[in-house]
């Protein structure tokens, strides 16, 4: 089948403007941070659809949009899904995770009890689709599954900072109780859970350090 194309530019800017705009973003996105301890204040629902309206821009394996992004703001729901990821937690922090990782998340003082996710006003639940079915039900197949919803959520999170959200990119291992919990189709498979809100009055983040320029870009002249 042949592409139909339709014409297409971008947003053209001076060098100076060029550089003033990325050094604006660099510093919004830097001041960005995975908040652990929420208000219970409630967020508009819009707010919210037009952040997964941003995250379905993402770029995708042959456009095929991979994701479906789960809302719960249900009480009953939210309480469901921390009594089944505290039990996958304790596990981890009792056993399975070995001493290094364990060392390695000392600085952040995280413990298996995550009273966010029923404190939280919604915990967005993003769910990767391993493949779609056609009406008559065979296989189609996605490509490049992690890599589009990994980008996806990353665009998310980025319009929630945008308008003044927290959140967390929070991954309950295994994470098959959230499928089951939310009734998901056998294609989809739970990728991340982000409460979303607002940080809690006084909320503290670790002080930690991110990686300087030198350390994450090689460029080849
Ligand atoms: N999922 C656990 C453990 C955890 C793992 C990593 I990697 C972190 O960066 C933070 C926590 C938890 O959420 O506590």
């Amino acid at each position: 089948m042949k592409a139909v194309m339709k014409p297409y530019t971008t947003n053209q800017l001076s060098e100076d403007k060029m550089v003033e705009t990325s050094k604006e973003i660099y510093s919004f996105a830097n001041s960005r941070r995975s908040v652990r301890e929420y208000s219970d204040r409630t967020v508009p629902i819009e707010v919210i659809e037009n952040a997964i309206l941003t995250a379905g821009t993402a770029p995708s394996g042959a456009n095929k949009q991979p994701w479906t992004y789960c809302v719960v703001t249900s009480p009953e729901l939210k309480k469901k899904i921390r009594v089944e990821a505290e039990k996958e937690e304790f596990v981890n922090y009792h056993g399975r995770m070995s001493e290094q990782w364990l060392q390695d998340l000392e600085k952040f003082g995280t413990d298996h009890i995550k009273e966010f996710l029923e404190i939280a006003p919604a915990l967005v639940i993003v769910f990767k689709r391993i493949y779609e079915e056609d009406k008559a039900g065979s296989r189609l197949n996605n490509y490049y599954v992690n890599e589009s919803v990994g980008i996806s959520v990353g665009m998310f999170l980025s319009a929630l900072h945008r308008v003044g959200l927290a959140a967390l990119t929070h991954t309950p291992s295994p994470m098959n109780f959230l499928a089951s919990i939310l009734q998901r189709p056998e294609n989809e498979r739970a990728f991340l859970l982000i409460p979303v809100g607002y940080p809690a009055k006084g909320t503290t983040v670790p002080d930690i350090d991110r990686k300087g320029l030198s350390e994450i870009m090689k460029h080849y002249k």
